[in-house]
């Protein structure tokens, strides 16, 4: 059985094609070092044999660690690496579907580009949103418009399940965000592209935990904090 509780509060989300030649597992290792608390490995240009080897590489370490394993997009992926999650696009398998076929047995998370997006999914019984692009990324450039931080309180203030940021996310703007009602951030580059993604990922989390630190439990009372 999963943790139903996971740790969003710093969501590291991979990318082979800007992991400057180094390995993926490699990557995840060190941002787990850093203070990762949860790792998706998202692989658009791959086989699937291909994904289900790389997601062997990194699954052992990451349940030793109590750091939840998420897949994108493919469930048959998820459910052949026993992970601890899933989570989809707009366009994936609908959600309903997804959490008919993994029950409790799995996370279901799915990316919310709008407050219409963040409703549906939570009524659909989504277990965590990804809302984004928060600002615009070179990551990924087949986004919806940006949300911006405004747009980010306000779905916030709609939705009790927990919810990341993501595009656009660094350790300059990390903090806004987490005062803009996300419970953590998820990045990409931030971590992946960083010359030292073990020190990168220190960074974000210490300027997350600074941001959960000051709020104080008084504007989003049924948020988790660490
Ligand atoms: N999903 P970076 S934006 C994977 O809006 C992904 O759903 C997004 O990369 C969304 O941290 C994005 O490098 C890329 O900006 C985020």
């Amino acid at each position: 059985m999963i943790c139903k509780k996971p740790d969003y509060s710093l969501y590291l989300v991979t990318d082979r094609g800007l992991s400057r030649g180094r390995k993926t597992s490699e990557i995840v290792r060190a941002a787990v070092r850093g203070g990762v608390r949860c790792v998706q490995l998202r692989e658009k240009n791959c086989s699937a044999r291909e994904f289900i080897q790389e997601a062997l590489s990194v699954r052992d370490f990451l349940k030793e660690q109590g750091i939840p394993l998420i897949i994108n997009d493919r469930l048959d992926i998820a459910q052949a690496v026993q992970a601890d999650g899933i989570h989809l696009g707009q366009s994936d398998i609908p959600l309903k579907m997804a959490k008919k076929i993994v029950g409790n047995s799995m996370l279901v998370g799915i990316s919310a580009e709008s407050l219409e997006n963040a409703l549906t999914a939570e009524k659909d019984g989504a277990d965590y949103l990804g809302v984004g692009p928060v600002f615009s990324t070179a990551t990924k450039t087949d986004t919806a418009p940006p949300l911006g931080f405004a747009e980010l309180r306000r779905i916030r203030e709609a939705v009790k399940i927990p919810l990341v940021g993501i595009g656009g996310l660094n350790r300059k703007n990390a903090g806004e965000a987490i005062k803009n009602g996300a419970d953590g951030i998820a990045v990409v580059s931030a971590i992946v592209s960083a010359p030292d993604p073990a020190a990168a990922a220190g960074e974000l989390l210490a300027a997350v935990a600074e941001a959960k630190a000051l709020q104080c439990n008084v504007t989003y009372p049924h948020r988790f904090y660490f």
